[in-house]
C-alpha cells in the first residue's frame, strides 16, 4: 500500500487529492493547521468513514514555515508521495501580506525539499509542487505552454517562481522525482469564498433567494482558463506515475472572461442579466426572470464594480495549451464550464434555500452575523 502525503489538505485541491487516493487504495496522510475555528469542513466525511474501518486517513498539525515539524512528520511517514498544495493561495492578499505568502510557498518548498533530503528519502519520496500559470502573469505568449517565458505578477506569483525553480533544481542535483504542475485556475464547489468564481455563485444564490440584493466585484475583463478541481488532481496524481519526472501545463484550453462568467452564473439560476457602463461605473442590470423563486426583478441592478478589488497589477489573459498532458499522461478535462457552473450555482443554491429557510422561521443567518 502506497503512502500519500498532503500539505494544504484541508484546501479545495487536498480535499479531492485525498478521495482521490483513497479510492486508489493509498493511505493518506495530511498536514493542517492549528487553526481557533475548525478549518476540516471540506475533509470531515473522509475522516469519519475511517474511524469505521482501518486507518488510512490520518492528520497531523504543521505548518510549511516550520522546518522541524516538517522533517518529524516526513520521518514518521516515510512517504512514497508527497502533494505540496500547501500555500497562502490568493493572489490579492499576497500584496498585503507578501513576506508570509515567500515564506509558505517558496521557503515552504524548500524546507519540504531538504527534509526530503536530510532524510535521505531522495530516492523513494516523489514529489509534487503546486506550481500555477500565475507564472505566466504579464502576457508573453498566448496560449501559454511549458515553453513559455514566466513574468509573475504579484507576490504570490513570484514565491512560486521560487517553488517552481527549487523543484527544477532539486530534480537536477540530487535526481529526486519531482515535478511541477503547471496548473491553471480550478474551481468547484468546494473552491474557497473569496476567489472570484465561488463568489459569484454564492451571490447568484443570495440573489436569488432574496438573501442579497447586490454583488460587488473588481475588474470584469480578466480571462482565465477555468477547469474543475476534481479533473486536475486526477492530473497531480498521474504527474507522480510516470518514468521520468516532468513538468506538465494542466488546462482545458478555453478562455473566459469574468464578465461572462457572472453572466453564466446567473443564466443557470434562470435570471438573464445585461451589462451597462464601462470601466468603474459598469453594472449588471436584470433584463428578464424565468425562476418562480427568484426574489429578483427586472430592472434590479445586481452587480456593481469596486476598486477595492482591483489589483496593484494585474494578470489580464490566461489560456493554457495542455498538450504534452495529453500526450505524455492521456490527460484531458472531463468537465465543460457550464458543467463547472452549473455545479458550483446549484450546490450554492442548495446552502442558502437552508439559510432562507432559517431566516423566515425568525433565526438569524450566518450573513446577518457580520
Ligand atoms: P486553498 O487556498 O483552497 O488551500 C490551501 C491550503 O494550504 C489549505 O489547506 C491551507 O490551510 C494550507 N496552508 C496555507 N498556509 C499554510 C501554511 N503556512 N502551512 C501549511 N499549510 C498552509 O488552495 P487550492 O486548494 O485552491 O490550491 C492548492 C494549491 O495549488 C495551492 O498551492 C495553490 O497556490 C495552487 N494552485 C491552485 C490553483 C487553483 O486554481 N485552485 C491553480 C494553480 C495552483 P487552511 O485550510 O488552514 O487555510
Ligand atoms: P486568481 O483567482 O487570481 O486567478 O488566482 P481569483 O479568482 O482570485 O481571480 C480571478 C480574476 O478575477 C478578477 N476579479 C476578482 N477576483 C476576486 N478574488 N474577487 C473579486 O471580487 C474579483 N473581481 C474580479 C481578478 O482580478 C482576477 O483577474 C487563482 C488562485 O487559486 C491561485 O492560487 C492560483 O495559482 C491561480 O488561480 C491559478
Amino acid at each position: 500500500m502506497k503512502k500519500a502525503l498532503i500539505t494544504g489538505i484541508t484546501g479545495q485541491d487536498g480535499a479531492y487529492l485525498a478521495e482521490l487516493l483513497l479510492e486508489k487504495g493509498y493511505e493518506v496522510y495530511g498536514i493542517k493547521r492549528r487553526t481557533s475555528l475548525i478549518n476540516t469542513a471540506r475533509i470531515d466525511h473522509l475522516y469519519k468513514d475511517v474511524h469505521e474501518q482501518d486507518i488510512k486517513f490520518k492528520l497531523y498539525y504543521g505548518d510549511l514555515t516550520d522546518s522541524s515539524n516538517i522533517i518529524r512528520i516526513i520521518q514518521e511517514v516515510q512517504p512514497d508521495e508527497i502533494y505540496n498544495l500547501g500555500a497562502m493561495s490568493h493572489v490579492q492578499v499576497s500584496f498585503e501580506e507578501p513576506e508570509y505568502a515567500a515564506n509558505t510557498d517558496a521557503l515552504g518548498t524548500l524546507r519540504l525539499m531538504e527534509a526530503i533530503r536530510i532524510l535521505k528519502l531522495e530516492k523513494k519520496t516523489r514529489i509534487y509542487q503546486a506550481s500555477t500559470s500565475e507564472l505566466y502573469g504579464k502576457v508573453q505568449a498566448i496560449p501559454q505552454n511549458e515553453e513559455t517565458p514566466f513574468y509573475p505578477r504579484s507576490p504570490y506569483g513570484v514565491a512560486k517562481l521560487y517553488a517552481y525553480w527549487i523543484t527544477v533544481n532539486y530534480r537536477e542535483a540530487y535526481g529526486m522525482y519531482a515535478c511541477n504542475g503547471i496548473l491553471f485556475n480550478h474551481e468547484s464547489p468546494l473552491r474557497g469564498e473569496t476567489f472570484v468564481t465561488r463568489k459569484i455563485t454564492r451571490a447568484v444564490a443570495e440573489i436569488v433567494l432574496g438573501l442579497k440584493s447586490k454583488l460587488w466585484l473588481g475588474n470584469l475583463d480578466a480571462k482565465r482558463d477555468w477547469g474543475h478541481a476534481k479533473d486536475y488532481v486526477e492530473a497531480m496524481w498521474l504527474m507522480l506515475q510516470q518514468a521520468e519526472p516532468e513538468d506538465f501545463v494542466i488546462a482545458t484550453g478555453t478562455t473566459t472572461p469574468v464578465r461572462e462568467f457572472v453572466r453564466m452564473a446567473f443564466a443557470h439560476a434562470g435570471v438573464e442579466v445585461g451589462f451597462e457602463g464601462e470601466g468603474v461605473n459598469e453594472v449588471a442590470i436584470v433584463r428578464a426572470v424565468h425562476n418562480t423563486e427568484c426574489q429578483a426583478k427586472p430592472g434590479d441592478v445586481v452587480l456593481e464594480v469596486d476598486p477595492r478589488y482591483f489589483r496593484p497589477t494585474e494578470v489580464d489573459l490566461l489560456l493554457g495549451d495542455a498538450t504534452k498532458a495529453k500526450q505524455k499522461l492521456g490527460w484531458e478535462p472531463r468537465y465543460k464550464l457550464d458543467e463547472l457552473v452549473k455545479e458550483m450555482v446549484d450546490a450554492d443554491l442548495e446552502h442558502f434555500r437552508k439559510e432562507a429557510l432559517l431566516k423566515a422561521s425568525g433565526y438569524r443567518i450566518r450573513s446577518e452575523h457580520h
